[in-house]
C-alpha cells in the first residue's frame, strides 16, 4: 500500500474533519483507488487528528509508526492504527484524554522537529530538524530513546537504512532555515551497530 502524511495546513480543524485529506495519514494502493480494508468507507483516510505527520516506518511485525510535528509544546512519535484519532487541536502530545490516543512519546518542539525515520533491527532511527540530532529507540522499550550527534552536523531531514544494512542520514541546512557547514548538505553513512547495546 501507498501511504502518505498531509498536514492540517495551517487550518487546524481540518485534523477532525474526515471528509478532509488535511491533517490524516491517507492509505491507497499502488493504483490511487481506496484499498477496501479502509477504516473509513470509500475514505483513502487511515488516521487522522494530526497536525503535521512527517517520517513513517514500519517494523518487522508490520507495526506503523509515525513522527509528528506539534505547534509549540510537543512533537510526537505514534503508533499509528487505521482508524484512529491522534487528538489535533484538541491535543498536542500525552493528554490522557480517552478519547484521542495518545503518542509513544514526546519531545519539546525545540529538541525535535522529528522528520523521517527508519526501521532496522528493532531500533527506530529519527531524524530532526530543529533538534539538530538523531534520536534512536528502541522498539521493545518505545517510550524511551537515546540522542547522538546533537549539534554536529546541522538538522537532519532524513533517516533510510541501506539494503547492506547501513543508516544513511541526510542533513538539511542549505533550504535557508539552517546554517551550511563546508560542503552541505551531506549525506552521512552510519552503521547501525554502533547504537545497539
Ligand atoms: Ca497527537
Amino acid at each position: 500500500m501507498l501511504y502518505a502524511t498531509v498536514g492540517d495546513a495551517g487550518n487546524e480543524s481540518l485534523a477532525q474533519d474526515l471528509d478532509s485529506f488535511g491533517g490524516k495519514i491517507l492509505r491507497l494502493t499502488i493504483d490511487g483507488e481506496v484499498p477496501e480494508d479502509n477504516p473509513f468507507p470509500d475514505s483513502p483516510v487511515f488516521s487522522f487528528g494530526h497536525r503535521n505527520p512527517q517520517g513513517l516506518a514500519w517494523a518487522s511485525d508490520g507495526t506503523m509508526y509515525a513522527s509528528e510535528f506539534g505547534q509549540n509544546r510537543w512533537d510526537e512519535l505514534n503508533l499509528i492504527r487505521a482508524g484512529a484519532n491522534y487528538g489535533w487541536p484538541v491535543t498536542e502530545g500525552i493528554a490522557n484524554n480517552a478519547d484521542y490516543v495518545d503518542p509513544l512519546q514526546q519531545w519539546s518542539t525545540e529538541s525535535a522537529s522529528p522528520s523521517g525515520m527508519s526501521i532496522h533491527q528493532d531500533l527506530l532511527y529519527v531524524a530532526n530538524l530543529r533538534g539538530e540530532r538523531l534520536r534512536i529507540i528502541d522498539l521493545n522499550s518505545p517510550s524511551d530513546s537515546t540522542e547522538a550527534f546533537t549539534g554536529s552536523y546541522g538538522r537532519f531531514r532524513d533517516a533510510a537504512v541501506t539494503a547492506a544494512g547501513e543508516l544513511w542520514v541526510l542533513t538539511n541546512n542549505t533550504d535557508g532555515r539552517g546554517t551550511p557547514q563546508e560542503s552541505d548538505d551531506k549525506i552521512l553513512g552510519i552503521f547501525p551497530a554502533k547504537f545497539s547495546q
